[in-house]
């Protein structure tokens, strides 16, 4: 309510901010958790809460008027349609020289991604997070946020014989004739249930193409585990369709923060403050990025330092497709859920996942999403002018993805005899080297942050999202996001409450 007081108001409602609402509650304290995005508790006309991937509709994205695949064309036709504006689940926020897709809604990027829950192998971890005690990450936190995500690998007999994953068989096939790593790539994804939805005695979702804009059925998003065991405590509300705008210190003592609540075509109906003593931004690398550059430069928050909006990047994401032979169809049926990776991350830079293109026509293609070590960094800066944040990154700093991931396809290509899909992100593209699902950075730990993600400059500011990751995990990043708030709430309860 307006003119409330809170011990703990949490902005977002991702990984880092489930985390901390569910570790404060457990310790006793209070917690409000604002999130900008809808509930997505309730079923639309069609009895379904999400929207499938093949049809995207008013649900699908947040508060554009035409849709933006990812994959923008399928044999020289444009997917793109128009659609109602509304408070939907996939933003795909346009910067000059990136788009960054991104969950929008009552847990975040939990709603819209592949649930793939990869845990970077420990010599890499020096390199993610270079202040972090790796002993203390692996021996504890690591673990803690696997099990309360509910991560879990597939069955390798079930993979052997299942028709949806014909295509994953398929890339293993051809990374292993080439010499690669192969690896299973875990999921939240329940593997039982898929196994139903495969012998037909459940209503299916990974196997009837839904991804992007939310899985009805089988995922286990954030809503089904941190947040449900954060409001079983009693001590947590949620209050969505509400976006904080600012946070300043308050007169008494902790910080008062400004929220507009909006409608779902996004316009503000009211707008509240509300007093917390400590607040945490969770709002995702681009929100919290945006916010901190824009209370700085603005004066809601002068003292905060010089690193904030620095050391921003895409995790390396690129994508590319590959046409295969008739003898190597990659089957009509396939789970949306990938479950298979290509590890060259050592000798080429590059992690690949065999991704679904669930089209449900035979298409003889592979299809690939690489993760890859990309110097680049990139820096949100404040724009008076136009009153928003802006991020300078550029659209030719993806080459160095584009050469790490050729390590791999380029080799393959030249065993099987085949060639790169050009039809995929335009007219004769082969790289989709156009947008980011893993936006990583901004506030980055041990810089704009303490090392457990205390804002220099104000006690009872925290980060405890993906902001305080410097730009690369050499993997999805979302189990490294949570653990990393799993270690940074233990502390911070442990000495700041
Ligand atoms: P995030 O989950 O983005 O949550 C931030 C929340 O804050 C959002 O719900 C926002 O709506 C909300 N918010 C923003 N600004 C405000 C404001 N001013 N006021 C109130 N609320 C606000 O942050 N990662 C993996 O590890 N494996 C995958 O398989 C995978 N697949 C992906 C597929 C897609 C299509 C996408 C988009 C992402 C994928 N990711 C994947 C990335 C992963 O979802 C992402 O790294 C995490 O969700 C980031 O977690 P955070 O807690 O930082």
């Amino acid at each position: 309510a307006d003119g409330a007081t809170v011990p703990a108001l949490v902005i977002g409602s991702g990984y880092g901010g489930s985390v901390a609402a569910l570790r404060l509650a457990e310790a006793g304290v209070d917690v409000h958790m604002i999130e900008m995005g809808k509930a997505w508790d309730t079923p639309g006309p069609d009895g379904k809460i999400f929207a499938n991937t093949t049809s995207p509709d008013v649900r699908s994205y947040w508060l554009r008027t035409r849709t933006k695949q990812p994959i923008s064309n399928f044999l020289g036709f444009p997917l793109d349609k128009n659609v109602p504006r509304h408070t939907g689940i996939l933003d795909a926020e346009e910067f000059g020289g990136i788009i960054v897709y991104q969950g929008r809604g009552v847990g975040g990027g939990s709603l819209v991604n592949g649930g793939m829950a990869v845990t970077p192998r420990r010599e890499n971890f020096g390199a993610v997070l270079p202040t972090v005690d790796a002993g203390e990450m692996y021996g504890t936190y690591y673990p803690r946020a696997n099990a309360g995500l509910g991560v879990a690998t597939i069955d390798p007999d079930w993979f052997e014989t299942a028709e949806c994953y014909q295509y994953a068989r398929v890339g293993r096939k051809h990374a292993q004739r080439s010499g690669f790593g192969f690896v299973f790539v875990p999921d939240v994804y329940d593997w039982d249930y898929m196994e139903k939805e495969q012998a037909g005695t459940v209503p299916k979702s990974a196997l009837a193409g839904e991804i992007l804009y939310g899985n009805n059925h089988g995922k286990n998003s954030l809503q089904q585990t941190y947040l449900a065991r954060a409001r079983a405590t009693g001590r947590v509300t949620v209050s969505p369709l509400h976006r904080a705008t600012s946070v300043i210190p308050a007169a008494g003592g902790g910080y008062t923060v400004t929220i507009d609540r909006i409608d779902t075509e996004g316009t503000t109906t009211t707008t509240k403050s509300v007093t917390a003593d400590k607040v945490f931004f969770a709002a995702g690398s681009v929100g919290t990025s945006k916010l901190l550059v824009a209370l700085k430069a603005t004066g809601a928050l002068p003292r905060l330092n010089g690193e904030i909006g620095k050391g921003w990047g895409d995790n390396g994401n690129v994508m590319c497709g590959r046409a295969n032979h008739m003898w190597d169809a990659t089957g009509k049926l396939q789970s949306s859920i990938p479950t298979a990776g290509i590890d060259n991350w050592a000798a080429g830079g590059a992690f690949a996942e065999v991704a679904p293109l669930p089209t449900g026509i035979e298409t003889y293609a592979s299809f690939y999403l690489s993760i890859t070590k990309n110097p680049h960094r990139a820096e949100f800066t404040w724009n008076a002018a136009a009153q928003r944040a802006e991020l300078n990154w550029q659209t030719a700093w993806k080459q160095p993805s584009i050469d790490a991931a050729k390590t791999i396809f380029d080799r393959i290509n030249a065993k099987e005899g085949t060639i790169y899909r050009t039809d995929l992100f335009g007219t004769y593209k082969i790289w989709g080297d156009h947008l980011t699902y893993h936006p990583l950075g901004g506030a980055v730990l041990g810089k704009a942050t303490d090392n457990y993600g205390r804002l220099q400059g104000y006690s009872g500011l925290y980060v405890i999202d993906g902001a305080l990751i410097p730009g690369n995990t050499s993997v999805n990043p979302f189990v490294t996001i949570a653990a990393l708030a799993e270690r940074n709430i233990d502390k911070i309860i442990a000495t700041d409450l």
